[in-house]
């Protein structure tokens, strides 16, 4: 059975734990996993296809590959009660035009209707970082606060998260892009965040959420905690009023302090 495969319970668990911020209501958030073919085998016949779904876009930069994904309408609430019923494991076809579902969705569900943001993520990722293997995406609270009071550009949004705390500068160097408000689960707001992702490994989508990507769960949860721990300071200090934040001399400090190569434009 694939669901004691650690991959998953890897997978659940995270899932329970974005729940258990409040990242997650309802059916908000979706993550998918790029796995490799050695990992699944020991736990199912990859010859078995239970059904073939349509994904509406061409994948084919990731035919043959095998993705661990969250299904459309399912609660992180329930992932690690049920697994098999929230979450499917499938493979691109040859042609890139379907999914070969091998395991999941045991309801007659599919995927995530964001799809289209996950899989042109992961093709963009793994352009520029081979060992990319994760793309979350999630409804932190404080991130989306934020996002209501804050400019939403990319430029002025990486320098307050900066400002706000010691760690960020050195858990993401590389900045969070942000997007404008577009309608979600489109091949639009997917080409968009594919598009960013290539530039950061957190991309924010005003007014909905955030993505994030990364070798594995831990360090994109990680990454996705760090951001939204700036943003909870940030509304946090917002109302009292803030006598002072990291410098861009402090920020210089902490770029030489941890060799970082911190993205371009922001503190020069
Ligand atoms: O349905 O978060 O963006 C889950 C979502 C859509
Ligand atoms: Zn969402």
């Amino acid at each position: 059975m694939l669901k004691n495969a650690k991959f998953v319970q890897d997978f659940v668990d995270t899932a329970a734990n974005m729940y258990r911020l409040g990242w997650d209501e309802r059916n908000g958030g979706n993550i998918s996993m790029l796995v490799d073919e050695a990992d699944a085998a020991p736990y199912l016949d990859l010859k078995k296809v239970i059904r073939t779904i349509p994904l509406g876009f061409d994948a084919k930069a990731l035919a043959g590959k095998y993705f661990l994904v969250t299904g459309t309408g399912k609660y992180f609430k329930n992932m690690q009660k049920d697994p098999e019923t929230n979450l499917g494991f499938f493979r691109v076809s040859e042609d890139g035009q379907l999914a070969e579902l091998l395991w999941g969705w045991s309801d007659g569900g599919r995927f995530t209707s964001e799809i289209p943001a996950h899989l042109m993520s992961h093709m963009a990722r793994l352009s520029v970082d081979p060992e990319n293997r994760i793309i979350m995406h999630t409804h932190p609270t404080n991130l989306l606060a934020m996002t209501y009071v804050h400019e939403c550009t990319t430029e002025a949004f990486t320098k307050t998260l900066w400002q706000m705390n010691t760690e960020s500068i050195v858990v993401f160097p590389d900045g969070v892009e942000v997007l404008p408000w577009m309608v979600c689960g489109t091949d639009e707001i997917g080409m968009a965040t594919a598009e960013a992702i290539k530039n950061a490994r957190v991309v924010i989508w005003t007014m909905h959420g955030i993505y994030g990507a990364g070798k594995d769960l831990d360090e994109v949860f990680g990454l996705i905690e760090t951001v939204e721990k700036a943003c909870q300071l940030y509304m946090m200090t917002q109302p009292i009023g803030r006598i002072h934040v990291l410098s861009d001399d402090d920020l210089r400090a902490l770029v030489k302090r941890f060799d970082l190569s911190p993205r371009k434009g922001i503190i020069d």
